[in-house]
Formats: C-alpha cells, sequence, structure tokens
C-alpha cells in the first residue's frame, strides 16, 4: 500500500510541475539538494456528481487516510475537508469544493456542462486525480466564469490536478522561522502571495502558512492559448498544541487567504 500511496504521490508531483516551473525551483532553493517533506497537497473541484468532494477522498480512504477537519468559506462559496495519514512522513490532504447552487444559472449550467463529459467509471481510476480537464471551455467562458468565481475558472482551465504542494516548514532544515523561508524566496525572486499579510495565522492558532503566487501557464482554450495563473506553492509551520504534538489541522481564515494564489496579481 505504502509503495501505492508513494506513487500517487511521485504522480501528482510530475503532473504538478508540469504547469508550475517555480516548484523545482522552490526545491532547490530551499533544500539545498536535501528532500524536501510536504506538509500537505491540496486539491480543488466541484459539489457536483461524480466529482464531489467525497468522490475525490475516497481515493485517499482507499489508502488508509482518515477524515480530519471540515471547512467553510462563506465568501468563497467554498467547503473543504482535509484528510491525515498515521503514516507521518506521507502528506496531508487538503480538499475543497465550489458550492455551485449559490451561484448563477449560467455559471451552473457551464459547470454541468463540462462535468457531463467525465465517465463516472473514470473518477474511481487511479489516474483521475491529474486527469486535467474533461471539457472544452472558450477563453470567453473562462472570462464569464472569472467574473463570479475565480475558483471556478481556475477548475474550467485545468480541472483534476494538485493545486500545491506544501512545504514542511518543521521538517526544513536550516530554517525555524516561515519568515526566513519567506526571505529566501524574495531574495531568490518569488513572489509571494500578500493577501492577509505575508504570514497567514499564527502561533496562538497552531499553523503559519505563507504561499507563491501562482505561476502563469498557456492554456489552450477551444479558440485560443492564453497565458493564466496554474498552481503555487505552500510553506506550513504548525505549533504544537500539546508536548510532542503538532496541531493537524487546517485554519480558515488563513486558508481563505490561500486561495487567492491563483487570482491574477
Ligand atoms: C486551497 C487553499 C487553502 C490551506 O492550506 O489552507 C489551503 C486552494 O487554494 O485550493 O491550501
Ligand atoms: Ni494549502
Amino acid at each position: 500500500m505504502s509503495q501505492h500511496v508513494e506513487q500517487l504521490f511521485e504522480r501528482l508531483w510530475q503532473d504538478y510541475i508540469s504547469r508550475t516551473p517555480s516548484a523545482p525551483k522552490v526545491h532547490e532553493v530551499l533544500g539545498k539538494g536535501h528532500p524536501i517533506v510536504n506538509d500537505h497537497v491540496a486539491f480543488r473541484t466541484f459539489d457536483i456528481a461524480p466529482v464531489r468532494l467525497e468522490a475525490l477522498a475516497q481515493h485517499f480512504l482507499d489508502l488508509g487516510y482518515k477524515e480530519g477537519g471540515d471547512y467553510h468559506f462563506e465568501a468563497k462559496k467554498l467547503r473543504a475537508k482535509h484528510f491525515e495519514h498515521e503514516d507521518p512522513t506521507l502528506p496531508k490532504v487538503f480538499i475543497s469544493e465550489l458550492m455551485t447552487e449559490e451561484f448563477s444559472d449560467s455559471l451552473q449550467a457551464k459547470v454541468k456542462e463540462m462535468v457531463s463529459h467525465i465517465n463516472p467509471e473514470d473518477v474511481k481510476k487511479d489516474d483521475f486525480l491529474y486527469s486535467g480537464t474533461h471539457w472544452q471551455v472558450s477563453h470567453e467562458d473562462y472570462q464569464a466564469l472569472l467574473e463570479e468565481s475565480e475558483y471556478a475558472a481556475w477548475m474550467a482551465a485545468f480541472g483534476f490536478c494538485a493545486n500545491h504542494f506544501t512545504v514542511s516548514v518543521n521538517q526544513l532544515p536550516g530554517y525555524t522561522d516561515l519568515e526566513e523561508v519567506n526571505q529566501t524566496l524574495k531574495d531568490n525572486g518569488f513572489k509571494l502571495n500578500t493577501s492577509g499579510g505575508e504570514i497567514k495565522g499564527s502561533p496562538e492558532v497552531y499553523l503559519e502558512q505563507s504561499s507563491t503566487m501562482a505561476n502563469h501557464h498557456p492554456v489552450e482554450f477551444s479558440d485560443k492559448t492564453v497565458e493564466i495563473p496554474s498552481c503555487f506553492y505552500e510553506f506550513a509551520k504548525r505549533y504544537e498544541i500539546e508536548p510532542g504534538k503538532l496541531y493537524s489541522g487546517f485554519v480558515a481564515a488563513s486558508a481563505d487567504k490561500i486561495f487567492e494564489s491563483t487570482n491574477a496579481s
């Protein structure tokens, strides 16, 4: 099983770096040749069968993951859950979904049309989590979605894939503070997400997070190819909730700002 789960993360990583050229550079700059441990990997989806959050989560439940917390994002109209494995070397998984019924009829119709191209059997296959888009959208469709929800537009362009990996700062040799990590990144030309401040969270909520702004990657829409924000890298430092036990959840107020790492800046 462990082989299988490691293979899944390796495939997700290879797919992710194909649209996130800054991710291997993050490893070079922070890891200096040492392996990087990831705190979590994040996925996005729609609240429509057969691709609801729970359908994506099933892949991880089958690999021995257990459900952790759930989270709600009122303004962005999202919900999310996190999953963790008893093997502490495996990354946590954060899966969110767009609550489509809270949007306009035209957004709902567009998303339903997109999802209708997915074969429900394919959702259960091992490669679904990095299967990308199963539909065609025009650049105009993308822009119409963008007006209502950056998240919906991102999903239309990229579909199913890892949205980000997250460096575990606790397990990063040579660093103790997230601030130092951020400084190294900025010194090396990375652009950080400043929404809500460079560092989201605090020791009081047992979690500090920062992230790069997403790379811009060319997407082939049905009518033309346009460079748009793709994926980003996140950095997380966790604090002990009791001696020897790090907080393992997420912080909704911070996550709310991390979502904005795929905004056009
Ligand atoms: C997820 C944003 C939230 C976190 O660690 O709080 C998040 C996303 O952008 O899909 O990753
Ligand atoms: Ni994250």
